[in-house]
């Protein structure tokens, strides 16, 4: 790969956006490069009306290896490690999380550190078979980050968390399946057929309810039984009158197929 080629591939199929890491020779690590590019694709596809579900995914034998090690700007002796991840990981992991379409990972090999929480903390992760997860961070004698701490154990409890992050052992992705970690595991040749498959079912579906299902589910992990009711007849009632919410009650009693438009 020459040093020209881009660090990031956007490309775009029917409502479905796909965005490849592609620094693949050195496992599609973060640099500040890279870390740019991306958060301007995500920002452009949140942008576009015509974008209704995201894919990201890396070219090569891995997904993302976290922080580039070798990036003197961001992980040389003098790096701010702390306001690195201010200023470039916290703001990576809140743009995925405010996405207002779904975002799909399709972890095509190992995925280290910042960039195992970057597949964590999309909605739906589909990994190929021979895929891995580390929480490589102990090794370098860091926290997990990018949202791993949040992560980890909601998804799969804190003894799970912990043992992850502690040992930094490698996840293989059945594993990752069989405990929750991720939602699907497939064959290494299905993983992208089986991303967009995913991804292009989402889209056809009501965008803002979505990422309000996102947000809801989100939201009340943090608050008690009567609080979360609560917010449920509410938000429910601000989806209830929006266009979508008719559309998908006319489209039922018509017998058709809805086409939904809200974001
Ligand atoms: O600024 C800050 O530091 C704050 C942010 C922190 C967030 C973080 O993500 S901290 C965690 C950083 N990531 C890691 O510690 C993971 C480092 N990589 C590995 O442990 C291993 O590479 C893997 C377990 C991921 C894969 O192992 P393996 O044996 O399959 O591959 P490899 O031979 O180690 O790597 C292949 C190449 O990718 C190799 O380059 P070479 O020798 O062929 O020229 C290796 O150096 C390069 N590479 C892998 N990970 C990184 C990397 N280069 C730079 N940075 C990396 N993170």
């Amino acid at each position: 790969m020459s040093d020209d080629a881009p660090s990031l591939l956007v490309a775009t199929q029917c409502a479905v956006r796909v965005l490849t890491l592609n620094r693949p020779a050195a496992l599609n690590s973060f640099t500040a490069e890279m870390h740019a590019r991306l958060r301007a694709a995500l920002d452009e596809a949140a942008g576009d009306a015509s974008v209704r579900a995201l894919v990201v995914t890396g070219t090569g034998r891995g997904f993302c290896a976290g922080q580039d090690l070798n990036d003197p700007a961001m992980a040389g002796p003098d790096a701010d490690v702390g306001a690195i991840v201010e200023r470039v990981y916290k703001p990576l992991a809140l743009r995925i999380r405010s996405m207002p379409v779904p975002v799909v990972a399709a972890v095509n090999g190992v995925a280290a550190g910042a960039g195992a929480n970057f597949a964590l903390g999309c909605d739906l992760v589909v990994a190929a078979c021979s895929a891995s997860f580390i929480q490589a961070f102990s090794k370098i004698a860091l926290i997990p980050d990018c949202g791993g701490t949040w992560l980890l154990p909601r998804l799969v409890g804190r003894q799970r968390a912990l043992g992850l992050a502690l040992t930094g052992d490698k996840l293989a992705a059945e594993e990752a399946a069989r405990i929750g970690l991720i939602w699907q595991c497939v064959d290494d040749a299905m993983l992208m057929d089986t991303a967009l498959v995913l991804a292009t079912r989402l889209a056809a579906m009501p965008s803002k309810a979505l990422a309000e299902t996102r947000r809801a589910i989100d939201d009340a992990l943090g608050m008690d039984y009567a609080s979360a009711l609560s917010m449920e007849a509410e938000r429910q009632g601000v989806l209830g009158r929006a266009p979508d919410a008719r559309e998908g009650v006319a489209a039922f009693v018509a017998k058709r197929a809805p086409k939904f438009s809200d974001r």
